[in-house]
């Protein structure tokens, strides 16, 4: 399988938490290695057109007020198989759902407020990492 990069966002509920160090503990216990990683904060703005793709779904207004509510940590992250085990070990979107062990079921408190980002393609995974990272030199 070859390496291949994924896009992760640490959401304004884990970083309030206190939950930033715990995660990217577990990131880089499955094997992940931190490509870029960047602490910031998403004006409505900005993440409006992050989640653009959401714009018709009837949670589209609550996402982005709370994706834009605090700071966040945006990374690119590369291994093999990337966004799948990604996907893995975060968990599913609802931490009611997710297996434990994985990020939401030990951070998520809701299906909103759910942790962590990981994106759902190679494809968007690159949209992104661009959108965080365009003019960022990777390691
Ligand atoms: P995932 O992040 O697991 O790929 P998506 O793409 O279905 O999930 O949803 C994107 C984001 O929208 C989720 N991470 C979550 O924060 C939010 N979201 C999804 N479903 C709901 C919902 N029913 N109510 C509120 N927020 C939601």
């Amino acid at each position: 399988m070859a390496t291949n990069r994924t896009f992760t966002m640490i959401k304004p509920d884990a970083v309030k938490a206190g939950n930033i160090g715990n995660i990217i503990q577990k990131i880089n216990e499955a094997g992940f290695r931190i490509v870029a990683m960047k602490y910031t904060k998403l004006s409505t703005e900005m993440a409006g057109n992050f989640y653009a793709v959401h714009k018709e779904r009837p949670f589209y207004g609550e996402l982005v007020e709370f994706m834009s509510s605090g700071p966040i940590v945006a990374a690119i992250l590369e291994k093999e198989n990337a966004v799948a085990d990604f996907r893995e070990l975060i968990g599913a979107t609802n931490p009611a759902d997710a297996k434990p062990g994985t990020i939401r079921a030990l951070y998520a408190t809701s299906i909103g407020e759910n942790a962590v980002h990981g994106a759902d393609s190679d494809e968007n995974a690159a949209i992104e990492g661009n959108f965080h990272f365009a003019s960022t030199e990777m390691h």
